[in-house]
C-alpha cells in the first residue's frame, strides 16, 4: 500500500527539526517539504503549515487534516479558498504555553519595575535610583483567557499582582477577576495598569488595540502585545506613547513582519521589540500530538485541538 504523504510548508520554521520529529512520531508517513510548489497534489493526506499560499490547500483533493504550526490559525483562515470541510487543528503544547507565560511574566515585571527607564539611564551613563511600583499595587489585565492567557495569569499570581482577564465567555479562575464580552471591556480597561494581549486574531478582535482602547486605560498604563500584529493600530500606539498616556510597550508581533527598518517603532525609547519569538511550537512534542490526531482521524474520531473556522479560533 502507498505511504501516506505529509506536506510541510512554512517560510519561517526550519524543516530539519520537524522532519526528525515526524520520523520518530510517524515513521510510516512520507514527509516532504514544499516551498509553495506542489508535485502530485492528489497524493497529499496531511498538511502542516504556516502561512500557506492562498489557494494551495484547496488544490489538495485527498487532504484529511490541516495542522497549523502555531496556536493561532489566522494565517490559514486568511485564505479565502481554505477548504472548510477539512478539519483544521492548532498547536496546544506545554512548551508553547510555558514559553508564552515566561515572556508575559518577564515583560509584566519589566514594565512594573520600569526597566525601560533603566535601559535609557544606562544608554546615557546616568546613575538614577528610583523606587519601582509595588507588584501588589499593580493591576494586570489579560485580553484572552484561553490556553495561554490562563496559564500566564496563574504564573503571574505568586508575584501578588491584582489580576483580571477579558474573554468571550465568563471564567471562574481563582484570583483572576473575569470580564466577558464587549459590554465589560471598558470596566476591564479602566482597572488595568499593564495590558497584555493574548487574543486570537479574528474579525471581532482585529484592531482592538486602538486609540479608543488606550484612552480607557489609566494614564501611564503599559501595553504588551504578544498575539498578532493585526490587533494593534501602530499609529494609535505611537500617538498614545508620545502623549504620555501609555508609558511603555512590548511588541512581539507586527502588521508587517519582519518589521521594516523604516518603522518608527524601532527607534522609540518607550518601545521594546522582539521578533515574533514570544513562544513557538516545539517540534518534538507537537509532532507527537499531530501524529496522535492522524491516528484518531484514521479511527474515525475527532483530532486534537480542532478549530472552529466560523469562530476563527
Ligand atoms: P485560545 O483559543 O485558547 O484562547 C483565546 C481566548 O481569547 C479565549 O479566552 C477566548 O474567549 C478569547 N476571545 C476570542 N475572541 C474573543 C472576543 N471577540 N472577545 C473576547 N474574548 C475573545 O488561544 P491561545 O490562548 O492558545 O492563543 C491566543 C493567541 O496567541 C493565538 O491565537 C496567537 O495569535 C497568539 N500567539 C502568539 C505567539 C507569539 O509567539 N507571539 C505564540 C502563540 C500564540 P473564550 O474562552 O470565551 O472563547
Ligand atoms: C503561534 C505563533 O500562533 O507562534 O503559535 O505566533
Amino acid at each position: 500500500m502507498a505511504k501516506e504523504r505529509l506536506v510541510f510548508l512554512s517560510p519561517v520554521d526550519p524543516p530539519g527539526a520537524w522532519r526528525a520529529a515526524f520520523e520518530r512520531a510517524a515513521p510510516d508517513i512520507d514527509f516532504f517539504v514544499s516551498r509553495g510548489e506542489m508535485a502530485s497534489p492528489e497524493t497529499i493526506d496531511w498538511a502542516v503549515v504556516w502561512r500557506p499560499p492562498a489557494g494551495l490547500l484547496a488544490g489538495l483533493p485527498r487532504l484529511r487534516c490541516v495542522f497549523s504550526l502555531g496556536a493561532g490559525v489566522d494565517h490559514v483562515l486568511i485564505d479565502p479558498d481554505f477548504p472548510r470541510h477539512v478539519p483544521l487543528c492548532r498547536v496546544v503544547d506545554p512548551y508553547l504555553t510555558s514559553g508564552m507565560s515566561e515572556y508575559v511574566v518577564l515583560h509584566v515585571i519589566g514594565h512594573q519595575r520600569n526597566l525601560l527607564r533603566n535601559i535609557a539611564d544606562q544608554a546615557a551613563s546616568r546613575w538614577s535610583p528610583f523606587l519601582p511600583r509595588q507588584a501588589d499595587e499593580t493591576r494586570v489585565g489579560i485580553l484572552g483567557l484561553g490556553e495561554l492567557g490562563l496559564d500566564a495569569a496563574r504564573k503571574l499570581r505568586p508575584f501578588g499582582y491584582s489580576l483580571a482577564g477579558w474573554s468571550a465567555s465568563r471564567k471562574n479562575e481563582p484570583g483572576v477577576e473575569s470580564f466577558a464580552g464587549r459590554a465589560e471591556l471598558g470596566a476591564f480597561l479602566a482597572r488595568t495598569d499593564i495590558l497584555v494581549c493574548l487574543l486570537p486574531l479574528t474579525a471581532d478582535t482585529q484592531g482592538i488595540l486602538n486609540a479608543g482602547t488606550f484612552a480607557q486605560l489609566p494614564r501611564g498604563a503599559a501595553v504588551i502585545n504578544a498575539a498578532r500584529g493585526g490587533h494593534l493600530v501602530e499609529a494609535d500606539l505611537l500617538a498614545a506613547l508620545d502623549a504620555g498616556h501609555i508609558s511603555g510597550t512590548t511588541l512581539d508581533v507586527f502588521e508587517t513582519e519582519p518589521l521594516p527598518a523604516t518603522s518608527p517603532l524601532w527607534r522609540h525609547p518607550r518601545v521594546l521589540i522582539t521578533p515574533h519569538i514570544a513562544s513557538m511550537a516545539d517540534p518534538r512534542t507537537t509532532a507527537v500530538a499531530m501524529a496522535d490526531s492522524m491516528a484518531r482521524i484514521r479511527r474515525g474520531e475527532a483530532p486534537l485541538h480542532l478549530v472552529d473556522p466560523a469562530k476563527g479560533y
